[in-house]
């Protein structure tokens, strides 16, 4: 089955090539791809969901305090890690899965991680390393070193930074943000907090974020920015690790900015359905009960991990788990192991996709064609005699693991469905879904219904949202065939991958 899946998508790209050169193949006319549907994701936005799940960072003054959020008077000796290592915190993040790690460069307290000119409270002013550590300068190294991404936290609230509160500060903080980004190399992700406190002479600041969003544009152009707002990608509108059931990828920000003037916390969790930006939202959850490591603290359960990736990946939205370094600057032992079991337990759910057992995948529609396709999915001889519009639209694209290749359907066509049949009844208690998002995010209404062995027809799930992934918890069922009906959407559905899986860890 894995070769003719590999065979498929190889016959199927020349097969385009060659519709592409003649306007004809296999004997019909290809119908033209679907047009973008609303606001899509850029480039950029489109490789950082493709990340899934990133690493966060908490480490500062409140390691070493047990505070969550630092006074901004701690004594820069305060920061002292007996034994640094960025490294073992890439190597744990590759070993899980995370694509990328983002570190608190500044939290709340105003203590840079960096040696910032614009700031006499960072770790040059400490004796860690006879002031001259940087814990920036190792961590981006370290990020390089494992090909992850680098990504920065900076709080634009600053509880000791003296120009808090007034306009100077606003310039203060656009030449922070120029040290931060200017020499680490390439930033993946800028994560601005819209929290705004009061700072050290009892003013709250009125952040100018316009100025602060440009400064990160110039920089670093590629980095997508996080807030509240975006305009990146969004905060999920929790930290419990929740996405909404319905969770669309766009969101209206007229009118609104990150912190205080953010929109209602239940809309971040949902998204809006006909939101004028294209902003994703991204899962900030930590692994323990605190953001920074804490002895008496521990971290999350297996069971627990799971569900936060079923509620957050699960959920069209990109996990951001933090897992905060201990005083010695190391991830904790205790954390590691919870991480290689979370990671462990993925591996087992996810390495085997049961689709693979089907033999057939039927479509109700397929694009540019008249009446419903079958497809036999082990049969060589049918496929040269698929059209060129079943092989470029047709339902055997949900089953291959090319991004780019999809099933779609006419443009007035908003309902439809498919269908695989398996030989052996299969058993599974997950379905992923995925919607082709370079074109829109479009599904609003689906269902799924098996056929049992017994031909018992039972719907195992129905749902609003798929976005980039959805994977639904169902309960763990058997069946001879499956059928996925897309209920409704705002234009033609197009998808590019099914795949069903069977979760042992947690069997909910
Ligand atoms: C919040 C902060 O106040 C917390 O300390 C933490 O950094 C979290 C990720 O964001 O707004």
């Amino acid at each position: 089955m894995k070769n003719y899946r590999f065979n498929h998508t190889c016959s199927l790209l020349l097969c385009l090539m060659a519709a592409m050169l003649l306007n004809t193949s296999c004997g019909s006319k290809i119908a033209t791809p679907p047009e973008p549907y609303g606001p899509v994701p850029t480039e950029a936005q489109l490789k950082w969901q493709q990340m899934e799940m990133n690493m966060f960072c908490h480490f500062g003054p409140n390691t070493f305090t047990g505070n969550e959020w630092g006074e901004g008077t701690e004594a820069e000796d305060i920061f002292n890690p007996t034994a640094l290592d960025c490294g073992q915190w890439a190597a744990i993040a590759k070993a899980v899965g995370f694509k990328g790690i983002i570190l608190t460069a500044k939290h709340h307290d105003g203590f840079c991680l960096w040696p910032n000119p614009e700031s006499e409270h960072t770790v040059a002013h400490s004796s860690w390393c006879n002031g001259k550590g940087d814990v920036l300068k190792e961590l981006s190294e370290a990020c390089r070193q494992e090909e992850l991404g680098f990504g920065i936290y900076i709080s634009p609230w600053d509880r000791n930074a003296p120009t808090y509160g007034t306009p100077e500060y606003n310039g203060v903080f656009k030449r922070t943000l120029e040290s931060a980004l200017s020499q680490y190399g390439e930033v993946f992700e800028q994560w601005f907090d819209g929290a705004c406190g009061e700072g050290p002479n009892g003013k709250r600041q009125e952040y100018d974020w316009p100025l602060f969003n440009a400064t990160v544009k110039k920089l670093q152009p590629q980095a997508l920015i996080f807030s509240d707002v975006g305009p990146g990608c969004r905060w999920v509108g929790n930290e419990e690790g929740r996405a909404g059931l319905t969770c669309w990828s766009r969101l209206n920000t007229e009118g609104f900015t990150p912190g205080a003037g953010a929109p209602p916390q239940d809309t971040l969790t949902v998204g809006n359905p006909r939101g004028q930006y294209w902003i994703p939202a991204e899962v900030d959850v930590s692994i323990r009960p605190g953001w920074f490591y804490r002895d008496s603290e521990h971290p999350k359960s297996v069971e627990e991990l799971m569900r936060i990736y079923y509620q957050s990946v699960g959920r069209n939205g990109l996990l951001l788990l933090n897992v905060p370094p201990d005083q010695r600057g190391l991830i904790a032992r205790e954390d590691s192991v919870r991480l290689m079991e979370f990671s462990s337990a993925l591996q087992s759910v996810f390495a085997h996709d049961l689709t693979e057992n089907a033999v057939e995948i039927r479509a109700s529609h397929v694009r540019g064609e008249k009446k419903p396709i079958a497809q036999n999915l082990g049969n060589q001889s049918q496929k040269s005699s698929l059209s060129a519009n079943e092989q470029a639209y047709g339902a055997a694209n949900l089953l291959d693991t090319s991004y780019h290749s999809y099933w779609t359907v006419d443009d007035n066509v908003t309902s439809a469905c498919v269908v695989m049949s398996f030989p052996e009844p299969v058993t599974f208690n997950r379905v992923m879904l995925q919607e082709y998002i370079p074109l829109g995010q479009r599904v609003s209404k689906f269902h799924i219904e098996i056929q049992t062995p017994d031909d018992e027809l039972k719907t195992i799930a129905a749902e609003t949202t798929i976005g980039y992934k959805r994977i639904l918890m169902v309960p763990m069922c058997t069946a001879k065939s499956l059928t996925i009906y897309i209920d409704d959407a705002f234009a033609c559905p197009v998808l590019n991958r099914v795949a069903l899986f069977r979760d042992d860890v947690l069997k909910e």
